[in-house]
């Protein structure tokens, strides 16, 4: 029988990967959309023949429920979320009510609805926040720092809650950050090699960031949709880390950037405190021997396979971008 499956945040960079390890599986893919002035489809372009979307908003109950029960998915994956850490501070009640609020409506109507799908909750290593040992793993404490990160600590125990109390088949991932090419343009790897490409066929000639001494274990989003997907196939729902076990400062991963493109980071890039968060989380380096015991999963793109990979997509995009001008 073919498996079905409803993705909320299929439009996003997660979404994407995981639609397509789903498809190659053969599942019948759904994914939730939410109604935008402009449809912001560009990740799923490629696929879009082959998934079913379905209009809703995670701030909505009834949109909700009503696209479990056109789905009726096998598997359903809540990725969606105000996922961006800087704006959760501007926007801290929209991030409570889509990336808290927003997980227990979905944990509400699956429990109703489709009471033994399983269910995939897109935990964060955000949650750990001020560290007070390193490595993380699945039973450090939690110090959130950020409406985001108090966000997804509440996501987090709302999904164990729905495990324990109702007998759900539901399971946390705590990523820890991961990337691709696909990675929104805020977020600071895609703002360096975005930069880095522009820097280096004229289109820009500096770039400003916050703390370049942040440090945090960056995986490839390719590699993390499968840890997902393993999860949901495990007879037990549990917890479990997702990370490569590198941590890297934020100036490292520009000089990388810059290097892949024959530059030397230190002529362009500037320190602006717009950029400074009010609360900061310094470091982050994750422990997923879990993973790689019970799940079999282990990281296959090293950070400089990563950092090499966005830079040359950039460069790519604004070649074409300036093929096209002439
Ligand atoms: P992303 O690219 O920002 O995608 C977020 C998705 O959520 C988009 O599809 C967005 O739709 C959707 N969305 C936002 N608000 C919504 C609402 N009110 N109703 C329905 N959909 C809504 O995020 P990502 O990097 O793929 O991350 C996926 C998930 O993993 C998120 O929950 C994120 O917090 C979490 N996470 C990410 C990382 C990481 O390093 N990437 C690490 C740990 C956890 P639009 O296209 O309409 O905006
Ligand atoms: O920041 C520093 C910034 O915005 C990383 C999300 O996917 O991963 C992501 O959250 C670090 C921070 O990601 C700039 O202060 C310096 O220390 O790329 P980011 P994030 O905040 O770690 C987690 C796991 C998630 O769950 C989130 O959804 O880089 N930094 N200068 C900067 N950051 C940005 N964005 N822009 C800068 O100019």
């Amino acid at each position: 029988m073919t498996k079905s499956a409803l993705i909320t945040g299929i439009t996003g960079q997660d979404g994407s990967y995981l639609s397509e390890l789903l498809l190659g599986k053969g599942y019948k893919v759904y994914g939730l959309i939410r109604r935008l002035s402009t449809p912001n489809l560009a990740r799923i372009e490629h696929i879009l023949d082959q998934v079913e979307l379905i209009e809703g908003d995670l701030t909505d109950q009834s949109s909700i429920n009503n696209a479990l029960k056109e789905s009726q998915p096998c598997e359903v994956y809540n990725l969606a979320a105000q996922s961006f850490v800087a704006t959760s501070w501007n926007q801290p009640v929209l991030t409570g009510d889509v990336t808290g609020l927003g997980a227990v409506r979905i944990l509400e109507g699956v429990c109703h609805v489709c009471p033994d799908a399983h269910f995939y909750q897109a935990s964060s290593s955000e949650m750990f926040g001020k560290v007070n040992e390193s490595p993380q793993n699945e039973n450090s404490r939690f110090y959130p720092r950020s409406p985001y990160g108090f966000a997804k600590v509440y996501a987090h125990w709302a999904c164990i809650n729905y495990r324990e109390s109702y007998g759900m088949h539901a399971s946390s991932g705590i990523l820890f950050n991961h990337e691709s090419p696909r990675r929104g343009i805020e977020f600071v790897t895609r703002k360096i090699t975005d930069a880095v490409a522009r820097i280096s066929l004229g289109f820009a000639k500096e770039l400003r960031l916050g703390n370049l001494d942040a440090k945090r274990d960056w995986g490839f989003a390719g590699d993390y949709v499968k840890a997902m997907w393993l999860m949901l196939q495990q007879k037990e729902p549990d917890d479990y880390v997702i990370a490569t076990g590198e941590t890297h400062s934020v100036g490292e991963f520009a000089e990388l950037a810059f290097h892949e493109a024959g530059l030397d980071w230190k002529k362009y890039v500037s320190v602006d405190q717009k950029f400074i968060r009010p609360a900061e989380v310094n470091l982050l380096l994750g422990d997923a021997s879990k993973a790689r015991r019970i799940l079999g999963w282990k990281p296959e793109v090293t950070f400089e396979e990563l950092v090499k990979m966005m830079v040359r997509e950039d460069l790519k995009r604004y070649e074409e971008k300036r093929k096209l001008a002439k």
